[in-house]
C-alpha cells in the first residue's frame, strides 16, 4: 500500500487562545474528509502572553498529531522556523501555513489538495481573482494596496500571483519548498508572505490561485494596526521589495552604479575646470579661449580616468579587466570613445542647436545632448565593447 502523503498545517499564533482549540478541531474534521492524506498540525507560537502555548500543550497530550514550536516574536521568523521543522522533523510532503483566526477558511483545504494532485506546486487562496473578496476597512484596504500592489507588485516585480500578502497556501515540499534556502531568508515580519512567493518562484514552482473570501476574525485581536510594529513592517517590506527588484534585474543595479560614476566624473570635470583655469592663467600668457580649451581638456581627462577606474572596479566588477596589456588597450579605447561620445558629439549638438534656436537654450540643449545621447551611448559602448562579457 502506498504511504499516505503527509500534510503539515502550520498555524502561526500570537494571543490566539480562544481560536486555537476550535482551529485544531476544524482541521481534524477536514482530515476525515481527506482519507488519502495524513494530517499533522504544527503551531508556531511566539510565547503568547495569553497562554496560547499552554492550551496547545494540553491538547497535544491527547492528540498525537499536534505539535508546538515556540519561536521568537515575528510572523516571519516564526513561519521560517515552522517550515524547517515541518520538513526536517515532521517529514512533510505538503505544508499548509495558515492564520489561526479563521479569516482564511480552512475548509478550502480539500480543494487545495485537489489542485496539488492536478500538478500545481503552490496553491494560493486569493482575494484578487474572480469570486475572491476581502473584509477590509479603508485603512486596511490602503495598507494592503501599498504592500501587495505597489511594493510587492510594481516595485519588487512579483507577478506570479495577484494576492501576495496572505498566509494561507498549500506548498509541495519535494523540489519546491525543500529548494528554498530558508536559513538565508532574513525577514522578521509580515513580509514573509511575498518573500515566500518570490523564493518559491525561483524553484520553478507552478502557481495557481483559487478564489477565497477573507472573512472576519473569529475572536481575539488583529496584530495589524497603526503602531511601531506596523511602521517596522512597512520599512521591511520596502527594503525587501527593493532587494528582490535588484535581484530580478541585475542590469538595473549596474545602470545605477554607472550613473553614480558618471555623476562623480562630471563633478571632477566641473571642479577641474575651475582649478586648471586658475593654474594656467597664472602660468601662461595665452588668450582666455586657449586657456579654457586646455583647462577643460585636462579636467575632462581626469574625469575620464576616474570613470574608467571606478567603472572597472565597481560597475563592471564582474567583467573586470586586470591584465596590464588589456588594461592599456581598453583604456585607450575608452578615451577615444569618451572624446567622441562625451566631447565631439555633444559639443556639435550644442553648437548647432544654439546656432538654430539661440544662445538662451544653451544649457537645455547640453542637458538633452548628455542624457539623450552621451548616457545611452556610453552605456552601450561600455557593455558591448569595453567590459564585454567574456564567453566562458
Ligand atoms: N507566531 C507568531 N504569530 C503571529 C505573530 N504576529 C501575528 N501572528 C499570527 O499571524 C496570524 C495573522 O495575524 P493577524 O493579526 O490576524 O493579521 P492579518 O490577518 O494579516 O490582518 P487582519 O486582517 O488585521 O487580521 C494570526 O494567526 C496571528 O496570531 C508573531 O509575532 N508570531
Ligand atoms: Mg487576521
Amino acid at each position: 500500500m502506498k504511504a499516505k502523503a503527509r500534510v503539515v498545517n502550520l498555524l502561526a499564533t500570537y494571543n490566539e487562545k480562544e481560536n486555537i482549540g476550535p482551529m485544531v478541531e476544524t482541521l481534524e474534521k477536514i482530515a476525515k474528509k481527506c482519507p488519502d492524506y495524513e494530517f499533522i498540525t504544527l503551531v508556531v507560537d511566539s510565547h503568547s502572553p495569553d497562554g496560547t502555548g499552554d492550551v496547545v500543550r494540553k491538547l497535544a497530550k491527547t492528540n498525537k498529531n499536534l505539535f508546538l514550536l515556540e519561536t521568537p516574536r515575528g510572523l516571519g521568523v516564526s513561519l521560517i522556523a515552522g517550515y524547517r521543522y515541518a520538513m526536517e522533523k515532521l517529514k512533510a510532503d505538503l505544508v499548509i501555513p495558515n492564520d489561526c483566526d479563521f479569516q482564511w477558511d480552512p475548509n478550502l483545504i480539500p480543494m487545495m489538495l485537489q489542485k496539488i494532485e492536478e500538478g500545481y506546486d503552490v496553491v494560493v487562496p486569493s482575494r484578487h481573482v474572480k469570486g475572491g473578496k476581502d473584509n477590509f476597512n479603508f485603512f486596511r484596504k490602503l495598507t494592503h494596496f501599498v504592500s501587495n500592489d505597489l511594493l510587492n507588485g510594481y516595485w519588487a516585480g512579483i507577478h506570479e500571483v495577484k494576492d501576495k500578502a496572505g498566509n494561507f497556501k498549500a506548498i509541495r515540499v519535494k523540489n519546491i519548498l525543500d529548494k528554498v534556502d530558508l536559513s538565508k531568508l532574513n525577514v522578521r515580519g509580515f513580509v514573509i508572505q511575498s518573500t515566500m512567493i518570490y523564493e518559491l518562484s525561483k524553484t520553478g514552482a507552478r502557481f495557481v490561485e483559487i478564489p477565497a473570501v477573507f472573512g472576519e476574525r473569529r475572536a481575539g485581536e488583529s496584530k495589524v494596526g497603526f503602531s511601531m510594529q506596523f511602521v517596522k513592517d512597512i520599512i521591511e517590506t520596502f527594503k525587501n521589495s527593493t532587494r528582490i527588484r535588484f535581484e530580478r534585474s541585475p542590469g538595473l543595479l549596474k545602470f545605477i552604479k554607472f550613473g553614480i560614476v558618471g555623476g562623480f566624473g562630471f563633478v571632477i570635470n566641473f571642479v577641474g575646470l575651475i582649478v586648471f583655469n586658475k593654474l594656467l592663467k597664472a602660468t601662461f600668457p595665452w588668450p582666455i579661449g586657449v586657456i579654457n580649451f586646455w583647462a577643460n581638456a585636462l579636467a575632462s581627462e581626469l574625469a575620464i580616468i576616474s570613470n574608467f577606474i571606478w567603472n572597472n572596479l565597481w560597475t563592471f566588477a564582474k567583467e573586470k579587466i586586470s591584465s596590464p596589456k588589456m588594461l592599456l588597450t581598453k583604456f585607450l579605447a575608452f578615451n577615444l570613445s569618451s572624446i567622441f561620445g562625451g566631447i565631439i558629439i555633444p559639443s556639435t549638438i550644442v553648437g548647432l542647436g544654439t546656432q538654430f534656436f539661440g544662445d538662451q537654450y544653451r544649457q537645455l540643449i547640453l542637458t538633452v545632448a548628455i542624457f539623450g545621447f552621451t548616457v545611452p551611448y556610453n552605456w552601450f559602448v561600455y557593455n558591448k565593447f569595453i567590459w564585454k562579457k567574456q564567453p566562458r
